[in-house]
């Protein structure tokens, strides 16, 4: 398949904890490549953007009270089916119930601080690559 790339961040939680290189290594060893990393700490203005879809749910403020709340490191990276490659490393949202052998499943224990996110679809990649990276593609 053609090369297809994917937004993955690694959230405050997983900076704060030292996980940056834990996550970035299993990425790599999986195959995927590095096409653009940054450490940032986000406004609330990008997150609300980021999260839209989420807008009316409960635990929106919380979540990008969360996500603004420390320095992420966002990073686009690509290989074949990056976006489902990616998604299947990170494991289900709730990381009590993922998957042991996933980031979430190994390393986590609660929904919101779950480490890492990866875009859902190609078109939500190319939404949030665009929102984090404008220079790139
Ligand atoms: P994912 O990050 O697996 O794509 P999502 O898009 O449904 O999950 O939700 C985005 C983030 O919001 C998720 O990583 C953690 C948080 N979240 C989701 N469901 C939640 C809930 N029920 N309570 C608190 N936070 C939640
Ligand atoms: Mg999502």
């Amino acid at each position: 398949p053609a090369p297809e790339r994917t937004l993955v961040l690694v959230k405050p939680d997983g900076v704060a904890r030292g996980l940056v290189g834990e996550v970035i290594s299993r990425l790599e060893a999986k195959g995927l490549r590095l096409v653009a990393a940054e450490l940032r700490t986000l406004t609330r203005d990008v997150a609300e953007e980021h999260y839209g879809e989420h807008r009316e749910r409960p635990f929106f403020g919380s979540l990008v009270d969360f996500i603004t709340g420390g320095p992420l490191l966002a990073l686009v990276v690509e290989g074949p089916r990056a976006v489902e490659a990616f998604r299947a490393l990170a494991g289900a949202t709730d990381p009590v119930t993922a998957a042991p052998g996933t980031i979430r499943g190994d390393l986590g224990l609660e929904v919101q601080e779950n480490i890492v996110h990866g875009s859902d679809s190609p078109e939500s990649a190319a939404r949030e690559i665009g929102l984090f990276f404008p220079g790139l593609g």
